[in-house]
């Protein structure tokens, strides 16, 4: 029997031989100097540098030889990597600086160029106002709430004490949703969220909601059938018609400054009680009711329809029986709550006659507003 063959084995050394080595070196280089980018060059590097590359096998396979073909073929091996290594390191500062160049030649700005031809977008008047009317309240430590536009009847009426036979219920005023027996509306006010408050936070509750709600009403001048409100409400110990009155006017001379003209006229809701409704002068007419264009067919003035205010909305202290549908204690808290339309209070504050112009989108009308962001 002979000796085992330690320090020679033909099989494994002849890939490793010079030639073949300096073949995959040579063809490994003749690659990285055809990379033409980046990209190119990262698959070159996986192709020939890789793991699984040739040189990587060949690496792999040095240690299975004996001593001294273990040194030759790993001196080979490691120069023909490193010189690898060595020519992607080059080729890639090379390439990078390229790139570079490329991108500084395509992402060039012509800065004589005419721009801003598009016209800039402009957030709608609505949503800036509302958002100013609670910044308002927020700023006397109020919270936003907020509420669904499709409500339950209960929330809607039941829980604000309109009786079952309230006029309001009626397909005359509010939009039902299908199938009736859910007894689902979309929302006429924004009061059932002063009962969804309730229902959900202790008192004290102090909180202002602006949102969108709807109605069955005609498309005019001063109406919509969707339209936008903003609720307050004020549930704590010893509040009263007085801190109502304090809050609004706030708020009003915050939106209009001083010297706004306002009235509060004795009015009715079922969850106030007593009840008040806010009117502002007429805007158009300054209050006298009668149109200026001597030749109009209609003597009155359009817009208050000869009334010289403008109605801004409702108000009052909260009925003892909305607090306790709500599980709210009436021995111990008082509340007040007020319901304004924000339409009406936009067309007073800039301006505008015909409420349809805040709903048809016509660019012109918002871009007035478009600086005030
Ligand atoms: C209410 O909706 C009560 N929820 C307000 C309220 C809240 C009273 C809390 C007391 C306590 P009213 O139906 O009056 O009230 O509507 C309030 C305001 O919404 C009106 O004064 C008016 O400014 C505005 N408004 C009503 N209908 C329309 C409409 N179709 N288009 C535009 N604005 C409208």
């Amino acid at each position: 029997m002979s000796a085992p063959n330690s320090s020679f084995d033909p099989k494994q050394v002849a890939p490793l031989g010079e030639e073949q080595v300096f073949a995959m070196r040579d063809e490994a280089l003749a690659a990285i100097a055809a990379a033409t980018d980046l990209e190119a060059l990262k698959q070159v590097r996986t192709e020939h540098a890789g793991d699984r590359s040739p040189l990587g096998l060949a690496n792999r396979e040095i240690g299975a030889l004996p001593p001294q073909a273990k040194k030759d073929a790993g001196m080979r091996v490691g120069q023909a990597r490193g010189a690898v290594n060595q020519a992607l390191a080059a080729r890639q500062a090379v390439l990078e600086v390229e790139a570079e160049e490329r991108m500084l030649v395509t992402e060039t700005v012509d800065v004589t160029l005419p721009w801003d031809r598009t016209p800039r977008g402009a957030r709608h008047p609505i949503t800036m106002l509302s958002e100013r009317i609670a910044d308002v309240f927020v700023a006397m430590g109020w919270e936003v709430a907020e509420g669904p536009l499709v409500e339950a009847e209960w929330l809607n009426f039941d829980a604000l004490n309109l009786g079952a036979d309230h006029p309001a219920r009626t397909m005359q005023d509010t939009f039902w949703t299908e199938p009736a027996e859910n007894h689902v509306v979309l929302r006429t006010h924004t009061s059932p969220v002063q009962a969804r408050t309730m229902l959900t936070r202790k008192p004290p509750i102090y909180v202002v909601c602006p949102g969108r709600v709807f109605r069955t009403d005609e498309y005019d001048a001063t109406h919509s059938p969707m339209f936008h409100q903003v609720e307050g409400l004020v549930v704590d110990e010893g509040i009263t018609m007085a801190h109502l009155k304090g809050s609004l006017d706030h708020m009003l001379q915050a939106l209009f400054g001083e010297g706004v003209v306002t009235r509060f006229r004795p009015s009715y809701f079922p969850f106030t009680e007593p009840s008040a409704e806010m009117d502002l002068v007429c805007f158009v007419c300054r209050g006298t009711g009668l149109n200026d264009d001597p030749d109009a067919e209609v003597p009155t003035c359009r817009t208050c329809r000869g009334e010289g205010w403008i109605e801004l909305g409702g108000c009052g202290v909260v009925n003892p029986r909305v607090l306790t549908a709500c599980g709210v204690d009436p021995e111990r808290y008082t509340g007040f709550a007020f319901g304004f339309g924000i339409d009406r209070t936009l067309m007073f504050r800039h301006g505008v006659e015909d409420l349809r112009s805040v709903f048809e989108g016509d660019i012109r009308f918002s871009r007035a507003f478009g600086t005030e962001i």
